[in-house]
């Protein structure tokens, strides 16, 4: 496998003007035929040789050259590209490619693939190549014309980027449409969807009073399921033009929902694909938090519309130029339609919970990586979420208006354009006039700076001396807020830190006040500061801070504590399961209130089930019966779970029993399994593997099962060292199957310095074991070599 380096990047030599693409769909095979117009892109006055990127997965068919056949002398192709090596017009030329592919072999889920009935595409970030030979990088920025063909009773639907500018029947019971996309864009962004396919529609008004049809597709049984997704999506276009002045620029808005999908969901240009799980929802099915997960995605997705589409990276290393955006967009969005305060508590707790390990870890990188070898492993908490926090950096910088200043001036300079981090912090510094040199450091450098910060009052002067230290020093904007006990905020202020040691000196603070800083945790950093937590942390939070961890004691230790507070709260859970809970028939709302209730209810029944005993049992038996929607239903089963024994395995029965036809929710039940810490559990899992609801090609599946294990001290950790034997069998088959996923699974090894002397043996034998292995993909080779001493 090679290493890319962001340092190396050159322009391409060659450019693509148009692109039409032409796919005859078919069950034994796909033939694809593009037309590119190729703009010379150097300065050489003779042709300079063709490099276009491709897939061992497709087969090349023919090549014309300005209409006429290629000879075989002037190219060469292989399994990572062709070659066009002579015979090159100069100027502006037309290259004709005919490839072959099979997409019902495709268990990448990369390029074109089938799930379930239907074709569908993912392609970034590298997944076009699979399809046929381009220039698969983003700074290659194309209009597409897209024809697709297929037997029409078995795809009625043929679906892909922009308007729908033809359609017919054909002969031998196919048909075709044609797609025009007026706007230019990367290949990463195309995407094609043929199905039978049923369609639940909407419109959206726009400010400038353009209607644009909203479209769901969805298989037949599941049109009941996208109410919410629909609702979500018509929020996320208003808020966009409210808060941003962003306007949705085509007609039409097409969301697909694909079930086997290796990311959440797909930003392609008018043509979302989403990952079942992140669309469909009914009380019923889904959880609170899957209501909040979904109307984030769905934000998340057409918010790139502007922040990844109209305006994309030039290289792959600026991912974060439109993920840390994007994710930075879509929080403030949940914010807005929710608990601003609560929507903050969750991001930040999943940055400590998986951005900050990370950021600690053998696979540590900035935001900006350096260099990469395969892109797909890059698409982490580090660059999306820490990504994020330094989006908001710049807003707590520049305020709420010097923000959207300099977010209008970066449409206005690069808006059709594929630019670089640098020039999205030069347009925030040049419609501010602010420097914002200090934050280049958040880009080039890994890693959790560390702030401490001192107080000092002195009432004979009436002064109050704020003294921060950081290590690395890194531009922090801290919003300090000085407050006195019991009294509302005296003062606040922004805190540039911008060097190792910066003192603050506020004149007139005749009493001692309550400092109060970092407030809205302001900066990524980590805090050398009384916490007030109410829950205990998470097990993955605790191992850091105790070096030479032994994960099953500190499991233990936990469950104790957790155990010990649980009976002394015991009357206060039981008044706040009591007086949180719905009366009878009371409808579901995804309602901020309402889900806090739920939560606090289903906190204190989870820590009550911890004490066991007749009463509790059943009482979260007869709730996990009468339950009407699914964060209560899946609540009582965890609670169950928790208590064991017979009662457990009704449970589980039961519940399987009622949801088997709606995989979705299985994917609960498996995850639920997975996760047990009975003794011995990692027997059960591997006899789960075999469940005719586990289907290993499907990454849902997967992430449930193998990921959900992983957190299971007992059995993941089990000292003889079989659950670490497991989980590198299992990386090892899934990456037969599918390597993003095999590579996302592996990542559990990561953490291996942090345990005692035993386990970090055992894992790294379990790494070695599969960095030795035979015809592991380059996925799982970065990750596995990364993280190996
Ligand atoms: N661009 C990949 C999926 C997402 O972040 O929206
Ligand atoms: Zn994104």
């Amino acid at each position: 496998p090679v290493e890319k380096f962001r340092k190396d990047y050159k322009p391409s030599p060659y450019l693509i003007s148009t692109v039409h693409l032409d796919f005859q769909l078919n069950e034994e095979s796909t033939l694809v035929q593009s037309k590119l117009r190729i703009v010379p892109n150097h300065a050489e006055s003779s042709p300079v040789s063709l490099f276009l990127n491709g897939h061992a997965d497709v087969v090349l068919e023919s090549i014309r050259v300005n209409g006429a056949d290629l000879e075989a002398s002037h190219y060469a192709a292989d399994a990572q590209g062709l070659t066009i090596k002579s015979g090159l017009p100069s100027g502006e030329w037309d290259l004709e490619i005919a490839t072959r592919i099979k997409p019902q072999e495709n268990t990448s889920l990369e390029g074109l693939y089938r799930s379930g009935g239907m074709f569908c595409s993912q392609c970034e970030a590298e997944g076009f190549r699979h399809i046929t030979y381009f220039l698969d990088r983003p700074d290659v920025m194309a209009k597409y014309t897209s024809r697709i063909e297929a037997d029409k009773a078995k795809y009625p639907v043929l679906l892909s980027n922009g308007n729908l500018v033809d359609q017919g029947d054909l002969e031998g019971g196919r048909h075709f449409t044609v797609w025009e996309d007026p706007f230019v864009k990367p290949c990463y962004l195309f995407a094609l969807v043929a199905g039978d396919l049923a369609v639940q529609e909407d419109t959206f008004r726009t400010m400038s009073g353009k209607d644009v049809a909203l479209r769901i597709y969805t298989d037949a049984h599941n049109t009941s399921k996208v109410a919410f997704a629909m609702q979500s999506l018509k929020r996320a276009m208003k808020w966009d033009e409210e808060t941003f002045g962003l306007e949705y620029d085509l007609d039409l808005f097409n969301i697909v929902a694909v079930d086997d999908f290796n990311m959440g969901a797909m930003e392609n240009k008018s043509l979302n694909l989403f990952n079942s799980r992140l669309v469909l929802a009914t009380p019923d099915t889904a959880t609170d938090a899957d209501f909040g997960r979904i109307e984030g995605v769905v934000g998340h997705e057409y918010f790139h519309n502007w922040t990844g589409n109209r305006v994309t990276c030039r290289d792959w290393f600026q991912l974060t130029l439109k993920e840390g955006l994007t994710v930075y967009r879509d929080q403030e969005f949940s914010a807005d339609l929710n608990s601003r305060g609560v929507k903050r508590v969750e991001d930040v707790a999943r940055l400590r919970a998986a951005q900050f390990p990370e950021d600690a870890g053998p696979l540590a990188h900035a935001i900006r990586p350096d260099s990469v070898i395969k892109m797909d492993n890059f698409y982490t908490a580090t660059v999306y979420e820490k990504g994020a926090e330094v989006v908001r950096l710049y807003e707590a910088l520049l305020g709420r208006a010097g923000f959207r200043a300099g977010l209008d001036l970066y449409f206005a300079r690069h808006d059709g354009g594929a630019v670089t981090c640098d020039d999205f912090r030069a347009a925030m510094a040049d419609a501010s006039g602010a420097d914002l040199g200090g934050l280049e450091g958040w880009y080039a450098r890994a890693g959790t700076p560390r702030v401490e910060v001192g107080v000092e009052h002195d009432a004979g002067a009436g002064t109050l001396t704020v003294t921060a230290t950081q290590a690395p020093p890194v531009l922090t904007a801290r919003e300090g807020g000085v407050t006195t006990a019991g009294q509302a905020m005296l003062r606040q202020a922004v805190l540039r830190l911008e060097h190792q040691r910066q003192t603050w000196v506020f004149e007139r603070v005749p009493a001692r006040p309550v400092p109060s800083v970092l407030r809205g945790f302001s900066a990524p950093v980590r805090l050398t500061f009384k916490a007030h937590a109410l829950a205990l942390p998470d097990l993955a939070e605790l191992v850091p801070e105790v070096p030479g961890a032994d994960p099953l004691l500190l499991h233990h230790v936990r469950e104790a504590a957790a155990r010990a507070l649980a009976a002394a709260l015991r009357p206060e859970l039981e008044r706040a399961a009591r007086d949180n809970s719905d009366p009878p028939g009371a409808p579901y709302e995804f309602e901020a209130g309402a889900c806090a209730r739920r939560a606090l209810k289903n906190a204190a029944l989870g820590a009550l089930a911890r004490l066991g005993g007749e009463g509790v049992t059943q009482d979260l038996l007869a709730r996990f019966r009468a339950a009407t929607n699914m964060t209560d239903e899946a609540a009582a089963l965890a609670a169950l779970d928790r208590i064991g024994g017979k009662v457990r395995q009704e449970a589980l029965d039961a519940f399987y029993a009622k949801w088997k036809h709606e995989p979705l929710v299985l994917l609960k039940w498996i995850a639920m399994q997975a996760a047990s810490n009975l003794p011995g559990n990692t027997a059960a899992v591997r006899t789960l593997m075999q469940h005719e609801a586990v289907k290993l090609s499907n990454p849902n599946t997967c992430y449930s099962l193998f990921l959900a294990f992983a957190r299971s001290p007992v059995n993941f950790h089990a000292a003889d060292g079989s659950g670490y034997e497991f989980m590198a069998d299992s990386v090892l088959q899934i990456d037969q199957i599918n390597h993003q996923v095999a590579a996302r699974m592996v990542g559990v090894f990561n953490s291996w310095r942090n345990y005692d002397a035993e386990r970090g043996a055992l894992m790294t034998a379990a790494l070695r074991r599969m960095a030795s292995a035979n015809g592991i993909s380059a996925n799982v080779y970065e990750i596995v070599t990364k993280a190996l001493p």
